[in-house]
């Protein structure tokens, strides 16, 4: 029996790790099986897992690559200044939890493989029982729910330090498997309508700051233009004039942007550092490594937005597939960056440089109070949370809220994480992960498990069974329609 389970556990465990946490060969897979069972050739069969898995892997080549050349710069302050500070970053906050589980708590986390089984299992059964659950969405980013399960881990021992193993895989199984699925599928109906019905829903980490943002976004316009203001445009709608007009341009906009953004900032660090930090080499003028840099944000932002495009229509092709035999009425969750790919790709820049403005006015707070805790500004959530949702805010309100909604994120990201980084006792271990839900829905279950022990699990749970009820309520007719046929939707809300 025991030998049985350890077969079945290594075949997971290789499966898991080689295509759970590779995103691009997951959505490959799901591209191949969709295909087999929509009974295409096999060259087609073939030719659609080749450009999905590559798409994906294009995807994640822009994506690595701001992150590897913009991470380095937004932490080097923290070098620079001496600061002894926490960075919000998932990768940090992974670490910390690696680092400083053992001397908080005595425990380390060896069963990651396990809960990623199981929240797969509870993710995929909540969706397969949708007619009772209202639940649509499929996780297919392992790699982030393997950071998310680091975090989440920290924060079920600290509100129950006396849990053995096992009980605390099995709540935290249910209870990020919940998270998972409902939060994936918040951002289903609002994802159809920016894609115009590619087919996918979100699977990161802000989903739950997406949803509320977009629906804020719409819910300030209509209320606008009720009382007799002018509709506000979208960015995409607005033609600058004279030389204004460059902006219009994707590229040449978040070119002129960046270059005061990480002008100002590369100034701050000044060339002594930068020179000695390995930034610069020895030499090199000052003025084409700023331009330089401040390029290269676009060509990773265009090279992103290249893999989008090349995945995203063999996905919406294959998937159903996959939804016609197994999984009626659901789409799969991907990467958020996939959504930089759609509406306006200056709402990405500008939502990035507001978010950034709010985190920094928040930073500075957190100095002036003398918070025991002093925040760098890391750039993944800086960065994805905020473009996301500038692109969400965009769409749904106009280029106002593009700019309003990462603002007030921004300050709410800094102070959610590290009033919840101090509490659970991360901070000192030099990093939280930083996303939106995690500044926010985490720290709010973590208060309410704190306080109400196990009654606060069941108050969790009821809660985050209860959201998709809600929404199914507000459009009964169109709720599962949205993902069956869009076009359908479209012509049954007079969209079309
Ligand atoms: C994350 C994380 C990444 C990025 C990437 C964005 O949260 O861990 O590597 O965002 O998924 O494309």
């Amino acid at each position: 029996m025991n030998a049985v389970l350890n077969v079945l556990m290594a075949i997971w465990e290789y499966f898991a790790t080689n295509i759970l946490e590779q995103p691009a060969f997951m959505i490959g897979f799901i591209v191949l099986i969709g295909y087999v069972l929509e009974k295409k050739k096999w060259y087609e069969v073939l030719s659609g897992f080749l450009k999905a898995t590559i798409g994906y892997f294009i995807l994640s080549a822009g994506s690595a690559g701001l992150v590897n050349s913009f991470r380095p710069i937004l932490v080097g302050l923290k070098a620079r200044f001496h600061l002894a500070a926490m960075v919000t970053d998932p990768y940090f906050g992974q670490n910390a939890v690696t680092v400083g589980i053992m001397k908080q708590f005595g425990r380390s986390f060896a069963d990651t493989m396990l809960l990623l089984l199981l929240a797969y299992i509870i993710n995929i059964l909540l969706v397969r029982f949708q007619k009772i659950t209202k639940m649509r969405a499929v996780f297919t980013t392992g790699n982030v729910q393997v950071q998310q399960a680091a975090t989440a881990f920290w924060i079920f021992l600290f509100c129950f330090p006396h849990l053995g193993r096992l009980p605390i895989l099995a709540i935290m199984s249910v209870v990020l498997g919940l998270y998972w699925a409902v939060g994936s599928n918040l951002t289903v109906g609002i994802t159809q309508e920016l894609t115009d019905g590619a087919g996918f829903g979100i699977a990161h980490q802000q989903m739950f700051g997406i949803f509320i943002f977009a629906k804020w976004a719409e819910w300030m316009e209509k209320r606008g233009k009720r009382k007799g203001k002018k509709e506000t445009k979208r960015l995409e709608d607005i033609e600058l004039p004279g030389w204004l007009s460059i902006f219009n341009d994707n590229m040449v906009s978040t070119a002129v942007l960046m270059i005061f953004f990480f002008g100002i900032i590369l100034i701050i660090l000044g060339t002594p550092y930068l020179t000695k930090a390995g930034f610069m080499k020895p030499g090199q003028s000052f003025i084409f490594y700023i331009l330089q840099t401040s390029m290269m944000f676009a060509v990773y932002l265009a090279i992103l937005q290249l893999g989008v495009r090349t995945f995203v229509n063999e996905l919406t092709e294959s998937f159903t597939g996959i939804s016609d035999r197994w999984l009626p009425g659901s789409v799969p969750g991907i990467d958020v960056a996939a959504t930089l790919g759609f509406g306006s790709p200056n709402a990405a820049t500008i939502g990035f440089m507001f978010g950034a403005l709010g985190q920094f006015l928040m930073i500075i707070l957190l100095i002036v109070f003398h918070s025991p805790t002093i925040v760098i500004a890391g750039f993944i959530p800086l960065f994805f949370d905020n473009a996301a949702i500038g692109v969400f805010a965009n769409n749904r309100g106009g280029y106002k809220y593009a700019m309003i909604a990462p603002f007030i994120c921004g300050l709410i990201q800094v102070s959610g994480s590290a009033f919840i980084a101090t509490w659970i006792g991360m901070a000192q271990y030099g990093g939280y992960i930083g996303m939106f839900d995690w500044a926010t829905v985490w720290p709010l279950a973590t208060v309410i498990m704190k306080y109400l022990g196990y009654v606060g699990i069941a108050v969790v749970i009821i809660i985050f069974l209860a959201i998709p009820q809600l929404e199914y309520r507000s459009d009964p007719k169109g709720y599962f329609l949205i993902v069956k046929d869009y076009d359908a939707w479209k012509r049954m809300h007079n969209k079309a």
